[in-house]
């Protein structure tokens, strides 16, 4: 398939792949195994510039757009899922000050953001809220110059490796949803404390913590946009990030789906090689027409947000929906596709599988995608 990209996104595919091949490929199974963040490759990444993809220049990023961070986050997935994770969180960690942020909350923190000195993350997730983004129980009440946050966010990816956090916090708890407020923490803020490291079926070389927030004070600056946007601010963000989870899935399945390619091109089995067994030939169709089809759904759905289009959340929320739903289809497919070999921890794919589990959850389960464009589908097709 061609997408035709230009030449500036072939350089970064290239560069993409050429990090994957040395920082990530010869370690990717330890990581897993050792459930181990190593910063390498997050190094890597900074020096190649590539934390500054999304970020406007004027801000010290390179200022592309969204298909160019899918296209990182994607190729980085084919070597570990997990790396990509540490990387594509930094930037939903990053998005809410993009889009929300005043000229000095910008120019304060972007520019580290960009060099990849300062990883993000973003906290929504508590104990009692997940898909029910607006029941959160974490409150922000204003004291003079300071805001004062209480509270426990839960499954924080990046919780403790970042150094910015954007927190989502009540500052009116009579008004649901309206009553909700974005927050910049710093690490080190006083009351601002990080949880253990959660024990994960995969995306293991990534860090997903709980964050305590206990009488934790921060100048009154740090508020994104106004009091009451929280809620906005999220979903407004979750819109943005959520086709770069799409991205990752179509990168791990192409990761999946070549590595069952060159085991069933090379094993032989009643003299000949399994590939050209129809059952099993017809399963890699199968398994490459629904990655293109991801591929071709997140690459429209980044090209939509990179043109301007205001209507985001339906195309974002078909592409992470779908290309995940992919993803842990293939991989599937990979692991009894190699059969023995693929469910051996040697050989990567039991590691997809389970990477891409992940994929269908976070940033909004595949559900809550479904119910996001079942009701974008009404506002589209307005009565006859
Ligand atoms: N962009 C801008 N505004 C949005 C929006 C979006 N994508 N989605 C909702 N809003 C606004 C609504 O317009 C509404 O505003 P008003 O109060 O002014 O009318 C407000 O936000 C509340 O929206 P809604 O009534 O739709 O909220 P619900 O509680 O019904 O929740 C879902 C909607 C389920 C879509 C939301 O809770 C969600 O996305 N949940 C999943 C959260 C998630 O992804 N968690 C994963 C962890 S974060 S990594």
């Amino acid at each position: 398939m061609n997408y035709f990209l230009s030449e500036e996104e072939k350089l970064l595919v290239e560069l993409v792949n050429r990090i994957g091949r040395d920082y990530i490929a010869p370690h990717a199974l330890r990581w897993d195994e050792e459930e181990a963040y190593d910063p390498a490759p997050i190094r890597a990444l900074a020096q190649a510039d590539l934390f500054g993809l999304v970020i406007p220049e004027e801000y010290g990023g390179l200022g592309w757009g969204t298909l160019a961070l899918c296209l990182a986050v994607e190729h980085l997935s084919r070597y570990c899922p997990g790396v990509a994770t540490t990387y594509a969180a930094s930037f939903l960690g990053a998005y809410p000050i993009l889009l929300f942020g005043t000229k000095e909350q910008k120019a304060r923190y972007l520019p580290e953001v960009a060099s990849g000195r300062k990883l993000c993350a973003f906290a929504l997730t508590e104990p009692q809220a997940g898909s029910d983004a607006a029941a959160i129980k974490t409150r922000a009440v204003r004291e003079g110059d300071h805001y004062v946050l209480n509270g426990i966010k839960q499954w924080i990816t990046n919780g403790g490796i970042a150094d910015l956090y954007v927190i989502i916090a009540v500052t009116d708890p009579r008004k649901g949803a309206r009553g909700a407020s974005a927050f910049i923490v710093e690490k080190g803020d006083p009351g601002f404390a990080v949880g253990r490291q959660e024990k994960k079926m995969g995306l293991r070389a990534s860090v997903t913590t709980e964050l305590f927030f206990t009488d934790c004070r921060i100048p009154k600056e740090r508020l994104l946009g106004r009091e009451g946007l929280g809620f906005i601010v999220a979903m407004r963000t979750l819109d943005y990030a959520r086709v770069g989870v799409g991205a990752q899935a179509v990168g791990l399945a192409q990761g999946a789906f070549e590595r069952a390619l060159n085991h069933a091109r090379r094993r032989v089995q009643f003299g000949q090689p399994v590939y050209h067994f129809q059952a099993v030939g017809h399963t890699f169709s199968e398994m490459a027409m629904r990655i293109e089809a991801a591929r071709a759904l997140v690459y429209q759905a980044a090209r939509t947000i990179d043109a301007g289009a205001k209507e985001i959340s339906g195309p974002s929320a078909m592409a992470k929906a779908f290309a995940t739903d992919v993803a842990m289809w293939v991989a599937e497919r990979a692991v009894q596709m190699m059969g023995g070999y693929g469910y051996m921890r040697d050989y990567g794919v039991e590691k997809l599988m389970r990477d891409a589990k992940c994929l269908q959850i976070y940033e909004g389960t595949n559900e809550i995608q479904r119910e996001v464009l079942a009701r974008e589908l009404l506002k589209y097709y307005r009565e006859a």
